[in-house]
């Protein structure tokens, strides 16, 4: 492949020019990724933005539930990194001209208590180590035109992060049945998208037991403290200019983000 350093560069230049750019596999046949290259680029992605000043925060998974596979036509999990410069306040209005083509996606998120370090981790040992669980809204921005990506290039792209928005309500992890907890999504108002915590590999806890797994096969881990975003329980939704985009959830309450006109 050409080298993980100028992939980086690439996809970091398009996200600071808010211009999104051809896929990799779509631009460069030299630059054919393995999913094992695809992260090495995303480590450069994240490494590049930690010697900028910011710092890693938590981490995502993506493309977990049905609904989301189908909307990307990707039907393999992937996981990214999430970063301080990443966080928005609940109910923040953010400028668009941030962003290049920006969708959000409802998600239940986990806060990490303790440090979780696979192999062997299992959903109870998920939520034996959850501070607490909570109503969460990830703003993606892919650097890719037209949201267009195989798995390699979206891993690349660090699984199109761009900003997530955590809601006020908190539940301890066993005070709810996870993979019932009902979730809508509204845009200004109106119900566009709606479903339940099991969307996400029957239960989201299960999912970030794969990924602490994933992780552990790469010698890295998730830190006590962390954000754990387990995944888009539905399709995502387009973050125009001047809506208002509100997640719902049962025990958790709402969370909402919105864009300036
Ligand atoms: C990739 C990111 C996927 C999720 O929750 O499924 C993701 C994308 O859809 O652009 O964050
Ligand atoms: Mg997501």
């Amino acid at each position: 492949m050409t080298d993980a350093a100028s992939l980086a560069a690439h996809l970091l230049a398009a996200e600071a020019d808010r211009r999104a750019v051809g896929s990799i596999s779509h631009d460069d046949a030299s630059a054919l990724l393995t999913v094992d290259d695809a992260y090495a680029v995303q480590d450069a992605v994240v490494a590049a933005k930690v010697a900028d000043g910011d710092r890693v925060v938590g981490a995502k998974l993506g493309l977990v539930s049905k609904a989301k596979q189908q909307a990307m036509g990707v039907d393999e999990p992937v996981y990214g990194w999430l970063t301080e410069r990443m966080t928005m306040a609940h109910g923040e209005s953010l400028d668009l001209g941030w962003l290049i083509h920006p969708r959000v996606e409802p998600e239940i998120v986990f806060v990490l208590a303790e440090d979780l370090a696979g192999p062997g981790i299992t959903a109870g040992d998920v939520l034996d180590a959850t501070a607490h669980v909570c109503a969460g809204l990830e703003v993606i921005d892919s650097r890719y035109v037209g949201f267009t990506f195989t798995l390699e290039d979206v891993i690349a792209d660090n699984t199109s992060a761009a900003r997530f928005a955590l809601g006020d309500g908190r539940a301890a992890p066993r005070d709810v049945e996870l993979p019932l907890l009902g979730c809508v999504l509204r845009r200004d108002g109106e119900v566009v998208e709606t479903a339940a915590g099991a969307a996400v590999m029957g239960d989201p806890a299960e999912a970030v037991a794969m990924l602490a797994n994933f992780l552990a096969r790469r010698g890295q881990w998730l830190e006590r403290g962390w954000t754990i975003l387990s995944g888009g329980l539905t399709a995502p939704t387009a973050l125009a200019p001047g809506t208002d985009v509100t997640a719902t959830f049962h025990s958790l309450g709402t969370v909402s983000v919105r864009a300036n006109p």
